[in-house]
């Protein structure tokens, strides 16, 4: 009974064309063929540095500089970077259908915006590197700040270099200059609080009135498919949301370039498509 169907695109477009209610789960694979890195495997390394050890309000407190370098770098190549055609045929998809279909993405690249994603269809479950929020929590946020470099401070993050070059910055046989607490700006609202990166880190609850959002879509109506596009799902809360949306007649389907370990309770009626996200995407939602 566990036989999902693999890379069998017809049989999908005969269940697209019944399907009235489309959920789609993005991860950084979506945006890999933009030429940003995903967070596992290869590429997951910044400096030597895990890049999910950075992502933790522990790592900020010890040193708020170096997490700033990280995402200072991370804000320079999202805004050098494009949409790929992936993100492209999801906007598309959302207008064509506008009650029908959301977007939940874990990534926090302004790709799915840029591309014309429509707001209302599209929940950014770990935020954006272009939202700016206080670390003490006082509730100031400031959105699509696109200031590149962020700051003085961290201007060695926004260094562009030729194809096959090492950005400086990145060369872990090169010292990185300590960036002291003082030189990041502080929240103008508390004055107490450092200013940080908009994006949700472990151990940070994701927003309450936005995942409740989310629960109420999914339970309105049965959702006919669910997209899996470029995420390990490893991550919860975001890992979770296919198997609560599933119900009787829900196909889950899987759009990664290595399938094999994220495939989790494929059913008969789920599908399984390897590959490039930015190429199958086009051809599975055209
Ligand atoms: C392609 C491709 C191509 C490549 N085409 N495909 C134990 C300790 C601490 C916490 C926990 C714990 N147990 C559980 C938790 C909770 C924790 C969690 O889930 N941890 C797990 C790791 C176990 N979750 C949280 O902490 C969340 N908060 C929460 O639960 O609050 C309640 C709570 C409070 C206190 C304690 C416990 C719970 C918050 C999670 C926030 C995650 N944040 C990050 C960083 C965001 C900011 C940033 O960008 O820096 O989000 S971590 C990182 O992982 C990032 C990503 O969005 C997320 C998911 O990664 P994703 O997108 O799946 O990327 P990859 O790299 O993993 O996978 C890429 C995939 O693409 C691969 O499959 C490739 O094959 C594929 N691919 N190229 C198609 N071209």
């Amino acid at each position: 009974p566990n036989n999902p169907r693999y890379n069998s695109i017809p049989a999908f477009h005969e269940k697209l064309l019944k399907s009235k209610r489309i959920l789609a789960i993005c991860g950084a694979g979506l945006s890999a063929a933009s030429g940003l890195p995903t967070f596992r495997g290869a590429g997951g390394l910044w400096r030597n540095h895990e890049a999910t050890s950075l992502a933790t309000p522990a790592a900020f407190e010890d040193n708020p500089g170096l997490v700033w370098l990280f995402y200072a770098y991370r804000r320079h190549m999202a805004l050098t970077a494009q949409p790929n055609a992936g993100h492209h045929a999801l906007a598309a998809l959302a207008r064509k259908l506008p009650g029908g279909f959301l977007c939940l993405s874990q990534n926090v690249d302004g790709l799915h915006p840029r591309a014309g994603h429509p707001a209302e269809q599209l929940r950014l479950l770990h935020g954006s590197l272009f939202d700016i929020k206080c670390n003490e929590y006082c509730g100031w946020i400031q959105r699509d700040n696109f200031d590149d470099p962020f700051c003085p401070a961290l201007a060695a993050a926004s260094v562009d270099v030729n194809p096959g070059e090492t950005l400086p910055l990145l060369d872990p046989g090169q010292p990185l200059a300590e960036i002291p607490r003082k030189e990041i700006p502080k929240c103008p609202n508390c004055t107490a609080g450092l200013q940080r990166p908009g994006v949700v880190w472990f151990y940070e609850s994701l927003d309450e009135e936005m995942m409740s959002g989310v629960d109420r879509w999914i339970k309105d109506e049965p959702v006919d498919v669910v997209l899996v596009i470029g995420t390990s799902s490893q991550v919860y809360p975001a890992a979770g949301y296919a198997e609560k949306a599933r119900g009787k007649n829900t196909s889950v389907v899987t759009v990664n370039l290595e399938p094999e370990g994220e495939v989790k309770l494929a059913r008969k009626q789920d599908f399984v498509f390897a590959g490039d996200a930015a190429v199958l995407l086009p051809q599975l939602l055209e």
